[in-house]
């Protein structure tokens, strides 16, 4: 299954390692075939190559839209070596063989990336490219296609094992790797369309993404795992730069996102906020004048859970705020950037990783979320909806004053970011206790309340910090339980989304323990 390299067509965007790959094809005596830019770059290196036209028989036209759309090079790459009508044809019009193809794409998603114009986004769509990719690896058979300049090592090292061939196995693989690429590549495109469309529902969507990362292994040390990236343009983990630390992990890269993505909820030019998650769940989420009192107030709400969490901060991360984040055992510090003292002082803790994003995301921007079930998959449009643009209505005989109505605000905000059932005690921005993930609600409740007083023992205080607090509920109570087991810990005002069969009997029940009740109109489940 061995297959003799004697001619290559390469046809890169991204010229890395071109002129060294290039060389080592010619030291087995393969030739090789270019397009313009390409073919400039190994001339100018003093290689031999034949321009792409003298194969077609056409000049590059309209722009280098059509260079290699041309039967002499598609026959090359599709004709079946060992199919003697193939060969017949191949002879017939003077077609000669492509053992090699190479081929990087015209940069869309970088081009997308860095907010170029329509019009250069839409010349960066590779039609040549693809199509070649997509013949040659159709024939993989006899032909090898190489997408990614990562590859050039094992292309040379399988050519020199080989004495200029290439295995059905490497061909295969690489096979495969094109297919991705070029999958991942229409994906990339559809969306960018469906963006400047403005469609977000899951219809529109294609779903793709390019291999960001193998990762040691999943949620599990015997699961596979890879990260990938869809190249949406959001300020989060996917795109953050990582300043020093080991590989994040699978759970690693889930639970900063988690963190992030609670975090941008909070506007940093109101206050500073600092989010700690443990298990995608918040532990402690607080606001402050500055981060270092944000971060002790969201650690004061949960100090055993915090340890080795998560901490996402809204903004940029500050020595006061790192030295004393690195005063515990922390996976992750994520932050839009960081000052060169606090950079400094978290490069004494050589494990705790550092990733800075340049930016906090929108929490309102439209996107996708997504969940495999066994044999298909589930598509979602993220959970967008923030609680200022939300109506409150009370619906009790007491009003909130103005300090619980911010407090149930924030209270809210946190519980869109808590796994159903939710339920979020806080006080003065700042939560308090966090139940989460339960499966009846009253037990969310009870121990969110439990957690607040275990808060309160752990700082040595008198009374459960749930005491004159608020609480959210991330959907609507279907009893007056919850409410009642929050009304016992010491709450004193209620934020739910409401729409319950029984709404009247947690109503009556909100007044007769002289609570104040909002509800939102929305649901933030989380699962
Ligand atoms: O505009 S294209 O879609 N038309 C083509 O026929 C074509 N053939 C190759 N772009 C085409 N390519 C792309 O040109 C390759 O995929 C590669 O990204 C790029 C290399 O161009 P150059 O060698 O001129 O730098």
């Amino acid at each position: 299954e061995l297959r003799r390299v004697t001619r290559a067509l390469l046809s890169v965007s991204d010229k890395t390692g071109l002129i060294d790959f290039a060389r080592g094809l010619i030291a087995h005596g393969i030739d090789l075939i270019s397009t313009g830019g390409t073919r400039r770059a190994l001339a100018d290196a003093g290689l031999p190559v034949l321009d792409i036209s003298e194969v077609t028989g056409f000049p590059e036209m309209m722009d280098g839209r059509v260079k290699t759309l041309h039967p002499a090079v598609h026959g090359g790459l599709l004709a079946i070596r060992a199919n003697p009508e193939h060969q017949a044809a191949m002879l017939a019009n003077g077609i000669g063989a492509i053992d090699l193809l190479v081929v990087s794409l015209y940069p869309f998603e970088a081009t997308v990336a860095k907010g170029a114009s329509y019009d250069d986004c839409i010349e960066n769509i590779d039609i040549g490219g693809p199509a070649m990719i997509r013949a040659g690896a159709k024939n993989h058979v006899d032909v090898a296609v190489v997408v990614d300049g990562s590859d050039y090592a094992a292309v040379l090292a399988e050519l020199a094992a080989n004495d200029g061939s290439t295995g059905v196995e490497l061909r295969r693989r690489l096979a495969q790797k094109a297919y991705a690429r070029t999958a991942a590549y229409d994906a990339a495109i559809s969306n960018w369309l469906a963006d400047t469309l403005g469609e977000t529902a899951p219809p529109y969507r294609a779903l793709g993404g390019t291999l960001a990362e193998e990762l040691r292994y999943g949620e599990n040390p015997h699961q596979g795992a890879a990260f990938y990236r869809t190249g949406a343009r959001r300020a989060g983990v996917a795109s953050a730069r990582q300043l020093q630390g080991k590989q994040l992990s699978y759970n690693n890269i889930n639970d900063t996102d988690a963190a992030f993505e609670c975090v941008a909820e909070f506007d940093p030019s109101r206050a500073a906020a600092v989010a700690i998650i443990k298990h995608a769940n918040p532990c402690g989420v607080a606001e402050g004048a500055t981060l270092l009192e944000a971060y002790e107030r969201a650690l004061r709400c949960d100090p055993v859970s915090a340890f080795g969490g998560i901490v996402a901060l809204n903004r940029p991360l500050d020595a006061a705020a790192a030295a004393r984040i690195v005063e515990i055992f922390t996976e992750v510090i994520i932050a839009p950037a960081a000052s060169d003292e606090a950079i400094a002082l978290v490069a004494a803790k050589k494990n705790l990783r550092l990733l800075l994003t340049g930016g906090l995301p929108d929490p309102r921007a439209p996107g996708l979320t997504l969940r495999t079930v066994a044999g298909g998959f589930l598509v979602q449009g993220r959970d967008n909806a923030v609680v200022d643009d939300m109506e409150l209505r009370t619906v009790t005989k007491r009003q909130p004053t103005p300090q619980e109505l911010a407090d149930l605000r924030f209270a809210f905000r946190v519980a869109k970011h808590v796994k159903s059932n939710a339920i979020v005690y806080a006080k003065d921005g700042a939560t308090v206790g966090v139940g989460a993930g339960q499966m009846s609600r009253v037990d969310s409740a009870r121990i969110a309340a439990w957690k607040a007083a275990e808060a309160a023992r752990a700082a040595g205080l008198p009374q459960s910090l749930a005491v004159g607090s608020v609480v959210a509920s991330d959907a609507f109570f279907p009893f007056a339980d919850g409410l009642l087991a929050a009304a016992e810990a010491g709450a004193t005002a209620v934020v739910q989304p409401g729409g319950s069969m029984r709404d009247n009997e947690v109503i009556a029940a909100a007044d007769a323990a002289g609570l104040a009740m909002v509800l939102t109109g929305h649901r933030h489940f989380r699962h």
